[in-house]
């Protein structure tokens, strides 16, 4: 066979070993063989030589034609073979399942809670401040008008390091350093832990309260009543109702707790004709604690209870965070199971 037989004969060569070739490596090896600087095409070139002077450019022609046709054979194979391994990858899986989320974090709701009731209390221009949960028994009771013999200093309720030092049962020790340490007016809110030895469903030994006080002359419960129906409406609604009841703490005198109409049933007390579950049918949940600072407190702090007056409140965290968000259960706040923590917005 001469050299342009030869030559032309090499597509159809090629052909049969690419039909042979599954792999991209096959396919290399068939480019090599064929097109590659010792393979057979370079081989058939170089005869070129042996050849007379008026042959060679009828062959050069030929060898450039044969080469032309061989890369594109080989470009076709080698598209062929990729659009077939992207099918198959494709058909591998199903495209159309949702992709995993990633979860970016959230704020714990009692943080939301504890940020959303400052952030109200500081638009009204009370600055928030913090203090130690070790706390001395002055600022925590005898400064609040609970001597010696006071209940509430009881050690079933209280968590005692020594003699004259404990975990704070409230927030109102931060206010008691404030005035201790300020001259009125001032306006202050305390957020924090605070520790009690109580444990059953409805108490935890370790819960978060926010108390605020404010001081200044000729402050009266009118003030207090305004400061506060307009704080439970900036959290719950500017339609929700809002009672005050005559209670009593040691610190505050007179004193009131703070109702608000129901967040589930409106204040009607039924839903659906049932008794609500949330007020218990009552149409009311308590939400705050306050009263006007007893002359007493004044006096401990050094204040003339005859110069100065003020009103006080308290209120607990993980209430308003299950009111809020319509928690069931106050243990889910301190169980961290991430299925109910991923629920918060970030
Ligand atoms: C100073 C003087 C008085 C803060 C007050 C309450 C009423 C109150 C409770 C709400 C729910 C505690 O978490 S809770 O159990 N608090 O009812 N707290 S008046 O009175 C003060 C604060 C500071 C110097």
């Amino acid at each position: 066979m001469d050299l342009l037989e030869q030559l032309n004969g090499l597509a159809a060569k090629l052909e049969v070993r690419l039909s042979q070739a599954a792999t991209e490596a096959e396919l290399e090896s068939a480019r090599v063989d064929f097109l590659g600087r010792k393979g057979r095409l370079a081989e058939l070139m170089s005869h070129l030589r042996e050849l007379s002077p008026e042959e060679r450019p009828a062959f050069g022609q030929t060898a450039n034609a044969v080469k032309q046709k061989l890369t594109a054979m080989l470009d076709a194979r080698r598209a062929e073979q990729e659009q077939a391994a992207e099918s198959a990858f494709l058909a591998s899986f199903d495209p159309t399942v949702p992709g995993r989320t990633l979860w970016n974090g959230s704020l714990h709701p009692i943080t939301l809670a504890m940020e959303e009731v400052c952030s109200v209390f500081r638009s009204m221009g009370y600055e928030i401040a913090g203090g130690p949960e070790v706390e001395t028994d002055f600022n925590c009771f005898e400064a609040l008008n609970m001597p010696p013999e006071h209940p509430a200093r009881d050690m079933q309720d209280t968590l005692y390091i020594s003699d004259k030092v404990l975990l704070r049962t409230h927030t109102s020790c931060v206010q008691v350093r404030t005035m201790m340490s300020r001259k009125p007016p001032l306006a202050v809110i305390g957020p924090g832990k605070v520790y009690r030895r109580d444990s059953d469903v409805t108490h935890t030994p370790m819960f978060h309260q926010i108390e605020g006080l404010l001081v200044d002359r000729r402050v009266t419960m009118a003030d207090l009543r305004g400061t506060l129906t307009a704080f439970v409406r900036a959290v719950f609604g500017s339609g929700t109702r809002v009672r005050f009841r005559p209670s009593f703490f040691p610190f505050t005198e007179p004193s009131v707790e703070v109702d608000m109409s129901c967040t589930r049933c409106g204040g009607h007390g039924h839903v659906d004709g049932q008794p609500c579950r949330i007020c218990k049918g009552s149409g009311w949940l308590e939400i705050l604690g306050s009263g006007m600072v007893d002359p007493a407190v004044f006096s401990a702090v050094g204040y003339d209870p005859e110069e100065v007056s003020g009103f006080a409140f308290g209120l607990g965290v993980e209430r308003i965070a299950m009111l809020k968000y319509g928690l069931t259960d106050l243990r889910m706040n301190f169980e961290n199971d991430v299925r109910f923590l991923h629920q918060f917005p970030v």
